[in-house]
């Protein structure tokens, strides 16, 4: 689809303002919001990705379209729900100290949104006691945990431990994910679950959710 493409060109492009205006004439064409992210907004950040492990653009294109891609996430906000259903549970979600990536876990964070879920957004470079005091305060059922980085991802498994020495572990479900985290890691570190994508982030909390209240 024509649009599509153009939203995936303003990304690569970094031109926030033509990705916001490319997104209400998505919109008006009747696409729904999730073609819009899967099919547009991803596309264009996956080869923003390609490029810059080819060495053909630098760091500077990159946080270019990164806010391109972030201001299209918010555009396209009120578009997902949370569609007036009762709230189902309530979600911490964090990028690991020392990592600052966020586009995937803001996607992470919307989708949640969508299903009804709570959100509480801790943002980037969290460390582990940060997360074990927003846990105290904030009650979540589950917290997520988000890296980009090989290097960073080892802090996840700091986290499990840091939860489990508070005395928080059986009170919470800890998920991970991002580009480098598989299924294997999770299990390694010890916690609850890992998914590879947004949407199936989504279905793995409601899982953990109808496991651990019913
Ligand atoms: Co960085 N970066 N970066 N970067 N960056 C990567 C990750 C890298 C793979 C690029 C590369 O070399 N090919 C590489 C990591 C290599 C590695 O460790 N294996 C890398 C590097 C090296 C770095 C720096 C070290 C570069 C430098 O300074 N020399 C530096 C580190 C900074 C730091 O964090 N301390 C750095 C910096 C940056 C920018 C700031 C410029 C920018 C981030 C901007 C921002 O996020 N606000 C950036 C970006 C944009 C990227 C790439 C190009 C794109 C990431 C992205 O947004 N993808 C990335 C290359 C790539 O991934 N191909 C790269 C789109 C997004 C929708 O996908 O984040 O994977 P993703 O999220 C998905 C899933 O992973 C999953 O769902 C999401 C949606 O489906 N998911 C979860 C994510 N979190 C989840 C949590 C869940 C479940 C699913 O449950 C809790």
């Amino acid at each position: 689809m024509k649009v599509l493409e153009e939203i995936a060109d303003g990304v690569r492009q970094g031109d926030s303002s033509l990705v916001r205006d490319l997104i209400q004439k998505a919109l008006r064409q009747a696409l729904a919001a999730e073609r819009i992210l899967e099919g547009g907004l991803i596309p264009g950040m996956d080869e923003v990705g390609v490029k810059f492990k080819k060495n053909e653009i630098f760091i500077p294109e990159v946080i270019i379209a990164s806010r391109a891609m972030k201001s299209g996430i918010e555009a396209l906000r009120p578009h997902f729900g949370p569609l007036g259903l009762p709230l189902r549970g309530k979600v911490i979600m964090a990028t690991v100290k020392g990592d600052l990536h966020d586009i995937g876990k803001k996607i992470v964070c919307l989708m949640l949104e969508a299903a009804a879920l709570e959100v509480v957004d801790l943002g980037v470079d969290i460390p582990k006691e940060q997360l074990v005091r927003a846990v105290r305060t904030e009650k979540p059922d589950v917290v997520g945990l988000s890296a980009l980085l090989t290097s960073t991802m080892t802090y996840m498994g700091e986290v499990v431990t840091a939860a489990g020495a508070a005395g928080l572990r059986r009170k919470i479900k800890i998920i991970v994910g991002g580009a480098p985290v598989t299924a294997s890691y999770a299990e390694e570190i010890e916690a609850d679950g890992f998914a590879p994508d947004a949407a199936s982030a989504v279905t793995l909390v409601k899982s953990l959710l109808s496991g651990k209240k019913g």
